[in-house]
């Protein structure tokens, strides 16, 4: 069956759409496609163009728009079957009819959506070509994980299509493009706090499904805080049962993952190319592991699990070889239900008055031939990064943990700022730069009066994430490529609900999903605007509470 329809005036889009960004395009005039000349409307009638966040690499297309059939055979190569399924899914979720997926050697495809790894070797792991003519599709990517981000951007296509129709659809139109795209960064991370208030696993599989559909590939869980510890460990079983738990006055407050719900969220994860960074906060943020082992701290407790906000004093004893033990036991369980080659262990915040006071502290300043408090925090985390390498995982933590000399492979969270990150970079560790000034979701959007987010925050709307620039102008040359990306955080002390997440996390994320993926060249903040407009319908169609545009 031939899928060529006429062309709706509705879902004609307009012109020569050809933003790229780091490469050129040539000058829209007619194009050749598939040995088929096509008009393209003058520029004049440029009304609007393909919107897809992050923007890819390079685009082009002609302003036509031509359905797939839902009838449609899915051919692939072997190795794409499963997307190659999850196409096939959505197509049916959306036609009610279910394609029939092929594999390649089935014979000639007679289908419009074709996967494949021929000529995809200059892609990368992560990058991917689409190329849509006449409603034809191919994909071709070199991996799995590659195939998969070329369908977030396909997905993304379908649902434009659907939203300029405005109808339902029984044929699914996707725009007449060429698309080549690879990421700018390694890291493209977003952080979530579920110890100051806990979430629960289903929004967390949203929140990764969200990730994933804006090309994401790090989910920082910030498992554990003074606030509340969220990760069932069998060996320390009061971790759960005290420390998870916070007495406030409208009852008792809390939650935790077992560990079989933590394996479960893992591999959702993975099947959505998603790592997952965990952190265990050390040796500050730990008040709700001293309420539960009081015995590793200085002062011996007793403790409460805090229901106020702020840094505290009582931190893990860095004097007693008991803290020692526990964490390396903590971490033993951590590291097994993580696949990932990083463990974030916090590190930030850290007062030093109970090491002043602790004899055991003292002690080991002295036998250790320590200079101070912070050389015993560095030296903290000396010994914590030997733990995590012998179990084969490398470790990172908030800048906090440059002073008094860096352990020797650690990589830096860069939060208080740059200047933490441009150091450990000029050192030669890895840098995930995270500044507040452009990657603090949990701060305010506007000065509006009611404008959620703490009074005390700047106020760090989307425009200001997308001027982001991760790489820092004053970098050497030779040091540029430790900076591996750029992370957003989401810190909840304000945050009860899932929905009060998705509004603060939402437009931002979409902004820096732009400036971890697509290439600095070409950004513009009116362009994505547009493209944003566009995008919210998406957000909207899956019912994500984002905060309006201003
Ligand atoms: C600082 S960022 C913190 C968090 C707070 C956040 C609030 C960091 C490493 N520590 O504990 O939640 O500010 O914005």
């Amino acid at each position: 069956m031939n899928t060529r329809i006429a062309i709706n005036p509705a879902i004609r889009l307009g012109a020569v759409a050809c933003f790229t960004l780091g490469v050129s395009c040539g000058a829209g005039n007619d194009r050749v496609i598939d040995g088929v000349t096509e008009a393209s409307p003058s520029p004049a009638r440029l009304g609007g163009s393909i919107a897809v966040i992050p923007a890819p690499m390079k685009l082009e297309a002609n302003g036509q728009w031509h359905a797939i059939a839902p009838d449609v055979v899915i051919t692939c190569d072997d190795e794409y079957r499963q997307i190659a399924s999850t196409i096939r899914e959505f197509i049916e979720q959306r036609t009610g009819k279910l394609p029939v997926v092929q594999r390649r050697d089935a014979g000639e495809p007679s289908g419009r959506i074709h996967i494949t790894s021929r000529g995809a070797n200059d892609l990368g792991v992560e990058g991917y070509a689409l190329s849509v003519r006449r409603g034809h599709v191919e994909l071709r990517a070199r991996t799995v994980h590659g195939a998969f981000n070329g369908w977030q951007t396909l997905r993304q296509l379908i649902e434009q299509g659907e939203l300029v129709e405005g109808e339902s659809i029984q044929s699914l139109r996707v725009p007449e493009c060429e698309i080549v795209d690879k990421p700018r960064y390694a890291w493209r991370g977003m952080h979530l706090d579920v110890s100051r208030h806990f979430f629960p696993v289903e929004f967390i599989k949203r929140y990764i499904d969200l990730l994933a559909y804006h090309k994401f590939n790090v989910f920082h869980w910030h498992l554990t805080d003074d606030q509340g510890w969220r990760i069932e460990i069998r060996k320390y079983p009061s971790l759960t049962a005290v420390g998870a738990w916070r007495d406030e006055f409208s009852g008792r407050y809390g939650g935790y993952y077992t560990q079989e719900e933590i394996r479960d969220v893992v591999q959702y994860a993975a099947e959505r190319f998603v790592t997952i960074v965990p952190e265990i906060e050390m040796p500050g943020h730990a008040l709700a592991a001293l309420a539960s082992y009081p015995a590793i701290s200085c002062k011996g407790g007793p403790f409460d699990v805090p229901t106020t906000w702020g840094v505290f004093d009582d931190v893990y004893c860095a004097g007693n070889d008991e803290t020692f033990v526990f964490i390396d036991n903590v971490l033993a369980e951590v590291c097994a239900l993580f696949p990932g080659e990083y463990i974030h262990i916090g590190g930030d915040e850290c007062p030093k008055s109970r090491w002043k006071d602790c004899e055991k502290c003292q002690a080991r300043i002295t036998k250790e031939k320590l200079s101070d408090e912070s050389a015993l925090q560095s030296w903290f985390m000396h010994r914590i990064e030997a733990m995590l390498a012998a179990r084969g995982k490398r470790m990172i933590g908030w800048d906090e943990i440059l002073e008094g000399g860096l352990a020797p492979k650690a990589s830096v969270m860069s939060w208080r700022g740059m200047e933490g990150g441009i150091a450990a970079a000029n050192e030669g560790h890895d840098v995930v730069m995270s500044p507040t000034s452009h990657c603090y979701f949990d701060y305010r959007q506007s000065h509006l009066p009611g404008e959620r987010g703490p009074i005390w925050s700047p106020v760090l709307n989307t425009e200001r994430v997308y001027g982001f620039e991760p790489m820092p102008e004053s970098l050497k040359a030779s040091r540029r490529k430790h900076i591996l990306g750029a992370q957003g955080n989401v810190w909840t002390e304000w945050l009860k609900a899932p929905a009060d997440v998705e509004y603060m996390a939402f437009p931002r994320a979409c902004a820096l999903s732009e400036v971890a993926w697509s290439y600095a060249t070409g950004r513009d903040w009116g362009a994505f605007r547009s493209r944003l407009d566009v995008h919210l319908k998406r957000l909207k169609a899956m019912d994500v509470n984002y905060r309006p545009l201003d």
